[in-house]
């Protein structure tokens, strides 16, 4: 079986320190929080940033400064800012991530972005809303900028539009997914399995449990062959009830579990070799 690839879904946009203190906002607490992941085994950030107090935001100038500082204390982890912001932003204040020079490696633009394919309930009156052409739209600009889009599903009919998506050119092959489940599709054995029978042979995924699904979904996806997404974005309890001190303290269990099951992780290098990123 391939290594496995853990991603750190480090901040978010909708936690805040009122459910753990240790939910990073400044550049120095996010710099912080990405380090821990990626000394821990993560060689994915899934980064998305916030004004000090916490509001969300996709500034790139703050995504820059962020993008900075994590690449001075992780040099070669794989920085994947999110496209997806937080609910109600606009389409052009959401691509404002994938226009990040990657200076440190010489790159234009991130190496990976998220791409969500479809809209999606996200609790009471909230909907995160993708619409067709803001998915054309980003894949094209993806395309146009040399990002390799994750594509963030979050029910089965979101890997159809991908699919769609994929047909008329807007996303290209290979493809990888992130399943998040626990949002709108529920967090099942079942449900995953679907997932992984419902996309194209050669493309490669990955899974997020949401809240109390995300070590159970971690170890399936551990002995399914897939790779791992944890992190405060999706869980801030490292147990039932008690708060993680750190995201690399939730990578560290993900670790331990893997070692268990005999599965080995992937250095950010291997990452880039699985996911058909240039090394
Ligand atoms: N915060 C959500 C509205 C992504 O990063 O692309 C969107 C999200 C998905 O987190
Ligand atoms: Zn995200």
């Amino acid at each position: 079986m391939n290594k496995l690839i853990i991603t750190a879904a480090i901040c978010g946009a909708e936690v805040t320190k009122a459910q753990n203190p240790n939910v990073p906002y400044t550049v120095e607490e996010i710099a912080r929080e990405a380090e821990s992941a990626y000394k821990a085994g993560a060689s994915i950030i899934h980064l998305h940033v916030r004004k000090d107090d916490g509001t969300p935001t996709q500034d790139k100038n703050r995504f820059k400064e962020c993008i900075d500082a994590i690449r001075k204390l992780c040099p070669d982890a794989i920085i994947q800012p999110s496209t997806g912001g937080a609910v109600g932003m606009t389409d052009l204040e959401r691509l404002q991530s994938t226009e990040v020079e990657e200076s440190a490696l010489g790159l234009k633009h991130p190496e990976m972005a998220t791409l969500d394919c479809g809209s999606c309930n996200f609790g009471g009156d909230e909907v995160f809303i993708n619409t067709d052409n803001t998915i054309m739209n980003f894949g094209k600009i993806m395309i146009e900028r040399g990002v390799k889009p994750e594509i963030e599903v979050f029910d089965k009919g979101m890997i159809d539009i991908a699919l769609r998506m994929h047909k008329k050119g807007y996303i290209q092959a290979p493809m990888h997914f992130d399943f998040v489940l626990g949002v709108q599709m529920s967090a099942t054995a079942r449900d995953l399995a679907f997932m992984v029978d419902s996309i194209p042979q050669g493309s490669t995924w990955t899974v997020a449990g949401v809240g109390r699904n995300q070590f159970p979904m971690a170890a399936l996806a551990i002995i399914m062959g897939g790779h791992v997404r944890v992190g405060f974005e999706d869980n801030v309890y490292i147990d039932k009830g008690i708060p993680a001190e750190s995201n690399g303290q939730l990578v560290e269990k993900v670790v331990r579990i893997a070692n268990e099951l005999g599965r080995e992780i992937a250095t950010p290098a291997e990452a880039r070799a699985i996911l058909g990123l240039k090394p």
